[in-house]
């Protein structure tokens, strides 16, 4: 299987990468130029493995593109323990890849790339403040989940955890407060077996 990245470090496409170490699958890796304008993922040729125009894409062995950061860990996921098997632990595992992508993702993955890669200085302070605000209420509820637990859903890691990881190990790098019980959390999940960091920055922009 091949994945679709892109040159800087995407949150997005590093909760593929993680899941893949932790299954222990081989792949290739195909990276694309998101900074060019317009975006290589925006060329036809990329166009036609994801109509939607963005990295990640995993392109199986027999051609069939999957788009979508979460649907992509939940198919590389099922019949393995980094997705529970049981009927409500599933869905629950559904609730935090879906608050991942709604109330997470837009606001701290946003305000990662803005920062580190252009952006931040043609924002309203409005816009300013309704990221950082949406962003941080994020953290907040992540937070209070995690007072009294370890992982996101059940007793183990799970993909919503991995999904979760993704931009949340940036959150205090670009001004969000990180509630200590997420900070102890980020330490469960380095600790995974085959854990692997999020790539370094080819530009040198991103710490
Ligand atoms: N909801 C998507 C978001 C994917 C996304 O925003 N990808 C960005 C990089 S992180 C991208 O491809 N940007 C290039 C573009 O939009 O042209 C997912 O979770 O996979």
């Amino acid at each position: 299987m091949k994945l679709y990245d892109s040159t800087i470090p995407s949150g997005n496409s590093y909760k593929v990468h993680l899941l893949l170490s932790h299954l222990g699958i081989a792949y290739d890796v195909e990276d694309l130029d998101i900074l060019a304008n317009p975006s290589q993922t925006r060329e036809p040729k990329f166009l036609a493995k994801n109509p939607n125009g963005r990295i990640p894409v995993l392109e199986l062995d027999d051609g069939t593109c999957l788009a979508e950061s979460n649907a992509i860990l939940y198919y590389l996921a099922d019949g393995t323990p980094y997705l529970p098997s049981d009927r409500l632990s599933r869905a629950q595992t559904l609730q935090w890849l879906f608050f991942e992508q709604y109330s997470h993702e837009p606001y701290i993955a946003v305000l990662k790339f803005w920062t580190y890669w252009g952006g931040l200085e043609n924002l309203s302070a409005e816009m300013r403040t309704r990221v950082t605000t949406r962003g941080q209420a994020a953290l907040d509820v992540m937070g209070e989940h995690l007072a009294e637990r370890s992982f996101f859903v059940g007793e183990g890691y799970t993909i919503a955890d991995i999904a979760l990881f993704g931009y949340t190990q940036s959150a205090a790098a670009v001004g969000f407060t990180v509630p200590a019980s997420v900070e102890r959390w980020l330490t469960r999940v380095r600790q995974q077996p085959g854990h692997v960091a999020i790539k370094k920055d080819p530009l040198g922009k991103a710490p």
